[in-house]
């Protein structure tokens, strides 16, 4: 079949649309080979968020969503949390009207009560901002997609805590110094959480913004071809050639 130059620079501005309206993974953890540098810790919670006591990860290469995993075993009463490895942290900007999505699921609860603290710390800009998720957690995996925007992070607490204004979670996601998640949900008992598929992604651009990407995109590509072949349709170029010929 012969494929035309036209036929091309179609099949290229449709291909631009989906890859427009995946928005850019910032950071991801599937745990495919190893823990990929996250740690765990516990804190005293709201208002501080102290750091109490280290908690160790514990890799497990199989029974993720899919393929590889880690768990904390909650060792205390202390809230325990994930925390992020240094590839999530920083200067995450790109990240503000974007999400953290997530998957976690509760492995073992030998009895106790549920009890819950922030799914979500970001700590950066000497502000710590939460956001509560979950009332608990199942044992099945679960699938977090939280979004990074002003209207349900509080500052330093979960439940009382003023509403985070723009302004705290851009200056937060700009300097990011640590980023947990929830590795408890069960008091006083010591239960395992587990959690799989992390992602910080920048922002979806809206459906017209992606059309006006993949518009601009083919009008590149025009403009190229009318540089190469300036005033000349592809009949007409035929036409001179065969003339020339
Ligand atoms: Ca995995
Ligand atoms: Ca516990």
């Amino acid at each position: 079949m012969k494929v035309t130059r036209g036929a091309l620079m179609l099949w290229l501005c449709a291909a631009s649309l989906p890859a427009a309206a995946e928005g850019n993974v910032l950071a991801q953890s599937n745990f495919d080979g190893d823990s990929e540098g996250w740690t765990a810790l516990g804190s005293g919670g709201s208002p501080s968020w102290a750091i109490h006591s280290g908690v160790s990860v514990q890799y497990q290469s199989g029974g993720g969503n899919p393929g590889g995993h880690i768990t904390v075993q909650d060792p205390d009463n202390e809230w325990s949390y994930f925390s992020a490895p240094l590839a999530f942290l920083g200067n995450q900007s790109a990240a503000y009207g974007g999400r953290l999505s997530f998957d976690s699921r509760l492995v073992s609860a030998p009895g106790g009560t549920p009890a819950n603290e922030a799914e979500v710390v970001l700590r950066g800009a000497g502000l710590t901002l939460v956001r509560e998720a979950t009332a608990s957690l199942s044992a099945t995996w679960t699938s977090f997609d939280i979004p990074l925007m002003p209207g349900s992070w509080r500052v330093d607490d979960t439940f009382s805590g003023a509403l985070a204004t723009d302004a705290q979670l851009q200056s937060v996601l700009g300097a990011l110094s640590a980023l947990w998640i929830n590795a408890e949900y069960i008091t006083p008992v010591v239960e395992t959480v587990a959690l799989d598929n992390v992602r910080l992604l920048a922002p979806v651009p809206e459906p017209r913004q992606a059309v006006l990407m993949s518009a601009g995109l083919c009008l590149l590509v025009w403009a190229a071809r009318r540089t190469r072949f300036p005033g000349a349709s592809g009949h007409d170029r035929r036409e001179r050639a065969a003339i020339a010929g």
